[in-house]
Formats: structure tokens, C-alpha cells, sequence
């Protein structure tokens, strides 16, 4: 039996969705191509000079290294070509991109975390491109204003996620199920090897980064200790595993099951992780693997962002892992 190319799922899903138009199409196959080429630089950055930072700090304040930057300018290069777009946000961008007027506009928003997890390049381990895929309200023309971007995780028409790990993986959703594609490096085509995913019901894993307990509060400590010890409905204390890398750490829950947890803490009270690059694509395809994604009070997918780079705390996977750290945060309220 050949194998199914994600062109062909693609096109064969398009016929039942409601966005079945040769632009939305359009859109994802471009974007493929970015993280195909992305993927290209990633697989032999070891030889090219381009591992270690730019020197450059960037909007969010951090360390923005060479690979950020290359995947960053590939993104917007493609996709502001692409003839499917009004508008873009990066989390390497401080404003939102309009798509320049002497190129082709069209009706969707892109918002992208171009590589995600890239404190972890220089030492081989994975990184990823997030992708949230949005759509102008009908009917509107003309330039793009901050509003229109700032839509709440509920009105994403597609979102996913491209890992570049030991093979390269697209995980994606436009609202029919999670879709997981391999990249065959001989043929340069993504094969359909994850058709369906659904996360288990519970996990035996946690994931959080515990260097950070000396700034949490009791919610938070209350929900680590309930995965570490034996009162939680396992009975028994959970793994820990933490990458670093949201991509690499939602991917190992979606697969395996389990929590993933970035809480807010003292140094960071509105949390780490960006709203609407990363927090709110990982919930769309963690509902539509059966799973959730909560902030510890609310679903992460109803929650409007205030600013382009609103953050959050995020707690993701088996829905009885998360509903226990929803069920900790009511006690102690917000
Ligand atoms: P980035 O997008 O700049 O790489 O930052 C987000 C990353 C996530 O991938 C990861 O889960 C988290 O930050 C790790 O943060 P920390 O090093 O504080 O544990
Ligand atoms: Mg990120």
C-alpha cells in the first residue's frame, strides 16, 4: 500500500471542512516548505557556522540564537508570499506583520514560534516550529489591526507543530482529529505515520522544570507533589521528564500521556509561555486528541489575549491529570 502524503491528507480532509478553499491549502503547503527547508539548515547546523547566538536580545528578552533568526526570516519570507495571508505575528517580532500591500492578500493569520526550545540547539537536542492558523473576521478589508489578531485559541482554524528530532515530525490539526506525518528525507515528502493520535486518558509522567519550586505557590506545589507521591489515582508516584523544549515535552504527552506543566511563579507571575504562539495551538491539538490544556482555572482555549505576547501558565495532557490541577488551583483560588 503506497504511503499517504500529507498533500494528499490534506486535500482529501478539505473536501468535509468548512475552510475548503485552494488558499487555506495553499497556505499549509507553503508552510510545510518552510519547515522542510528549516529542518534542512537544522539537520547539518554543526557545519555551517550557524550554532551559538547572534549577540542580539529579543522582544521577550531573551537570547536570540542564529538558528531563531534564520528560521524567523525563512517564515516570514515564504509566507508573506504565500497569497493566503493578511497577517503574521512571530515571537521573535515585537509588532504584527501585515502582509506588505504589493503582495497578494488573503484572509488567514499565521502566528508562528519559529523555533521553539533553541536554548537546546547547540547540544543536538530538539527544537520545533509552532504554528497557530487564525482567520480574518468575513467581510473585512483593508489594513489588518491589532484587534483582529487578538483572537482567543477557540477561533483557530488549524494549528500544529513541525519537530525537528531524530526524524522530523508534523503534528497537526484543522479541527478533525491530530495528524502526526514523518519526513522522508529521500523522497523531501511528509508521510502520514501517526494518523488519529489520541492521548491516554491518564499518564505516568510529569513534566516541569523543578528548579523553579523555591518561586512557586502552594496550588503548584500542592499539584507537583500530588504526581510525586502515591495519592494521585495511579497510586503511585509519576516519572519526571522535562526537555526544556515545549515542543519536544508536549510531544513525548500526546504520545504517552501524562502532564505538562509551566506554572507562573515570584520571577514570572503571569507565567512564561506566550498565549498565543505556543499555549494556544498545543490546546487546540491536545483537545483534539481528547486530551486538555488549562491555566488552572480556565481553558487555555477561551482565554482572549490582551497583548501580542500575552503569557500564561499552562498545564497540558491526559484530561485526568489536568482536571486533578484544576481541581488543586479551585481550592486555593486565583
Ligand atoms: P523559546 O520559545 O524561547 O524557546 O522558550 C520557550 C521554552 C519552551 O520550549 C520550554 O518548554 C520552556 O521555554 C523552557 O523554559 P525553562 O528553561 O525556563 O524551563
Ligand atoms: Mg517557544
Amino acid at each position: 500500500m503506497p504511503e499517504v502524503t500529507v498533500t494528499e491528507h490534506i486535500l482529501l480532509h478539505q473536501k468535509r471542512s468548512p475552510h475548503a478553499t485552494g488558499q487555506f491549502t495553499g497556505l499549509l503547503y507553503d508552510l510545510i516548505l518552510s519547515g522542510k527547508s528549516i529542518s534542512r539548515r537544522i539537520n547539518a547546523a554543526g557545519l555551517l557556522d550557524i550554532l551559538g547566538g547572534t549577540g542580539e536580545v529579543n522582544v521577550q528578552g531573551e537570547n536570540v540564537q542564529k538558528m531563531d533568526q534564520i528560521a524567523n526570516r525563512q517564515l516570514i519570507y515564504r509566507m508573506e508570499r504565500c497569497g493566503a495571508l493578511c497577517a503574521m505575528a512571530s515571537e521573535e517580532e515585537a509588532d504584527f506583520i501585515p502582509v506588505p500591500d504589493d503582495f497578494p492578500q488573503g484572509d488567514y493569520i499565521l502566528i508562528f514560534d519559529p523555533l521553539d526550545g533553541s536554548s537546546n540547539i547547540d547540544v543536538n537536542i530538539n527544537v520545533g516550529t509552532i504554528f497557530s492558523i487564525l482567520r480574518r473576521k468575513p467581510g473585512k478589508k483593508g489594513p489588518v489591526t491589532l484587534d483582529e489578531v487578538l483572537q482567543p485559541g477557540s477561533r483557530q482554524v488549524a494549528a500544529g507543530y513541525i519537530l525537528y528530532g531524530p526524524s522530523t515530525m508534523l503534528v497537526f490539526t484543522t479541527g478533525q482529529g491530530v495528524h502526526g506525518f514523518t519526513l522522508d528525507p529521500g523522497v523531501g515528502e511528509f508521510l502520514l505515520s501517526h494518523p488519529d493520535m489520541t492521548i491516554p486518558e491518564q499518564g505516568r509522567i510529569y513534566s516541569v522544570n523543578e528548579g523553579n519550586s523555591l518561586y512557586w505557590d502552594d496550588a503548584v506545589r500542592e499539584c507537583v507533589d500530588y504526581f510525586k507521591g502515591c495519592e494521585n489515582s495511579l497510586g503511585k508516584p509519576y516519572s519526571s521528564r522535562y526537555v526544556g523544549s515545549l515542543v519536544a515535552d508536549f510531544h513525548r504527552t500526546l504520545l504517552y500521556g501524562g502532564i505538562y506543566m509551566y506554572p507562573r511563579d515570584s520571577r514570572k507571575p503571569g507565567g512564561k509561555l506566550r498565549l498565543m504562539c505556543e499555549a494556544a495551538p498545543m490546546a487546540f491539538l491536545a483537545e483534539q486528541a481528547g486530551g486538555r490544556a488549562s491555566n488552572g482555572f480556565q481553558r487555555i482555549m477561551d482565554v482572549v489575549p490582551d497583548k501580542l505576547h500575552a503569557r500564561t501558565q499552562l498545564f497540558i495532557g491526559s484530561p485526568r491529570d489536568v482536571e486533578a490541577v484544576e481541581r488543586i488551583h479551585a481550592k486555593y483560588g486565583k
